[in-house]
């Protein structure tokens, strides 16, 4: 029933993301060129993320009614100790969409300064905001996804929520903006369709890769393969008109492995059902870092 609606609301995040990162066009142009592809719309997505804050009336239980209400199913949940994160994933409704992650500060476990800076801001939202959006209208809920819940934050609160925490400093400017899209990587031609052979393609044209943990990472299970972009820097404008450069979105890549009971199978009648589903805690910690300084500021050329 809402697919419609669902398409509309997820080109609305695609063009605004597009407009945002340009790696996207960077990537996807070179991809055209080298023959991968011949149009964007050939590109797999594999998952959509969001971030967003765990205080009331926000976070994941507000944030995820948008999708429920599409036809999206709650999955596993993941915790990321170090970091103070909760999240979920979400399964589509069919098959051609993509997945959801979505993750949420835990806001109580950062020190009583940060988390009055944080109030100062989410406190402006007094009932949730999804609650009385109309979630049948896509230009409705394309202008909630692309609208401050909160005052616009000054230059001086974002650095000092950034000493504590990167990711609250990141949702405190950039809130609901797509974190990030995922370009599935093993339906794509011979040479191109492992995250290894990928990643080597993304380094030829000059793309930096996050390197924390390592290049490409690995689930256990050996399963669920992904590397990321590190986020570009935008300039963002505070609070009294102050510029400051910080981290906006990225790119990742995803490679799911055909699974055991199914390894049988021709090659022509692999579908998604057959691969490797769902995310890996490990992976996640280290993908999250994409937008972190640590990443962002690195001069080496990635070895
Ligand atoms: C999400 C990082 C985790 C994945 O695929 O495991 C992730 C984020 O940076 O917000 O995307
Ligand atoms: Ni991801």
């Amino acid at each position: 029933m809402s697919d419609t609606i669902l398409n509309q609301v997820l080109e609305g995040l695609m063009s605004r993301y597009r407009e945002r990162v340009p790696d996207v066009s960077g990537i996807v142009n070179a991809m055209v060129k080298d023959g991968l592809i011949n149009k964007i719309d050939d590109i797999e997505n594999d998952h959509i993320a969001f971030r967003t804050m765990g205080v009331p009336h926000l976070g994941i239980q507000s944030f995820e009614k948008i999708f429920l209400h599409y036809g999206y199913t709650k999955k596993e949940y993941f915790y990321f100790e170090g970091k103070k994160l909760d999240a979920y994933w979400y399964a589509p409704p069919t098959p051609k969409h993509p997945r959801i992650f979505i993750s949420e500060l835990k806001v109580e476990k950062l020190s009583p300064e940060a988390q009055k800076i944080i109030h100062s801001y989410t406190d402006e939202v007094i009932a949730d905001p999804v609650d009385s959006l109309n979630l049948d209208d896509a230009k409705a809920v394309d202008h909630f996804l692309h609208s401050p819940l909160w005052r616009t934050p000054t230059v001086e609160d974002f650095n000092r929520l950034a000493e504590e925490s990167e990711y609250a400093a990141w949702v405190i400017y950039n809130r609901y903006y797509l974190n990030h899209f995922t370009i599935s990587v093993h339906n794509l031609p011979e040479g191109y369709n492992t995250v290894e052979l990928f990643n080597a393609f993304l380094e030829k044209h000059g793309f930096k890769l996050n390197n924390s943990g390592g290049k490409i990472k690995i689930s256990p299970d050996g399963g669920l393969l992904q590397s990321s972009t590190v986020a570009k820097m935008i300039d963002a404008t505070f609070a009294n008109g102050q510029v400051q450069a910080i981290s906006g979105s990225y790119v990742e890549f995803a490679e799911r492995k055909v699974l055991p009971q199914f390894a049988h199978l021709p090659a022509s009648d692999i579908k998604r059902e057959h691969r490797r589903d769902g995310f890996e805690t490990g992976n996640a910690d280290k993908i999250f870092e994409s937008t972190y300084s640590e990443q962002t500021n690195r001069q080496d050329d990635g070895m």
